[in-house]
């Protein structure tokens, strides 16, 4: 197990970097409290019911620029203060994206580097658990120190039935390490870190929140899935 990648610690900047940088992903505890998951819950279920966001194999794209709760959990400062000594005291929100995986949704999500979908300068994600994420309901896994290889290749995406179009990585498992997450708890990760997650076998439902951040690129497009979603968060022209 790489040493000091659940840092139990939220004030500890440096300490939280540097497991970040050796491992490519660090574990933050209990960074939102338990009613302000549920507020997130409540907003995911109303958005969804409402129609304002659809679920394509339980992957929702584009929360922050749909609703004014989450776009003030993503630019909320304890988790900004996080992404700081990561990124840097210039911080851009790129996109977001809730995972829903229940009884209609449980395969595992496979393999893959999310640096394979967005190209470009790196990204550091942020997924933010909202229900008690396992092994058993589907938790990530991932590959410690796998984002010092840099992007590798992920071949074309192929059909999986049911699935959609997805990318298909050999990884050595025995490498790999599960990382649970109770809810209000935040696993960041690098966009070349390898990382999937386990099928649910339980049907009870395990919700993410997954929020995308960089270091503004003047040269670089935002995001778009329809519509603009980049905005600064701090630092130059952000809060
Ligand atoms: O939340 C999950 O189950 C997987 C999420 C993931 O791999 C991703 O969004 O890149």
């Amino acid at each position: 197990m790489p040493s000091g990648h659940r840092s139990g610690l939220r004030t500890a900047g440096d300490h939280t970097s540097a497991a970040f940088r050796a491992d490519g992903f660090v574990v933050i505890e209990k960074v939102f409290t338990r009613s302000e998951v549920d507020l997130m819950k409540r907003e995911l279920r109303r958005m969804l019911a409402s129609g304002v966001l659809r679920s394509a194999n339980g992957v929702c794209l584009g929360l922050s620029c749909r609703s004014v709760v989450f776009r003030r959990f993503n630019t909320d400062a304890r988790l900004l203060d996080l992404l700081e000594p990561i990124i840097g005291p210039d911080i851009e929100f790129w996109t977001d994206r809730a995972v829903i995986k229940d009884r209609r949704v449980r395969f595992a999500t496979p393999w893959h580097q999310d640096h394979v979908y967005w190209r470009g300068s790196h990204k550091v994600s942020a997924w933010i658990s909202l229900d008690r994420a396992t092994p058993r309901t589907g938790c990530l896994r991932v590959l410690p120190g796998s984002h010092n290889q840099g992007p590798i290749e992920h071949g074309a995406p192929a059909p999986v039935p049911g699935e959609g179009f997805r990318f298909r990585t050999r990884v050595d498992e025995s490498k790999a390490i599960a990382v649970p997450a109770m809810p209000g708890s935040i696993v960041l990760f690098d966009d070349r870190t390898l990382h999937s997650s386990f099928p649910n076998r339980t049907g009870a439902i395990r919700r993410a929140l997954i929020s995308t951040f960089r270091a503004p690129l003047g040269n670089e497009p935002c995001y778009r899935d329809g519509i603009l979603e980049s905005f600064p968060v701090r630092g130059r022209a952000g809060s």
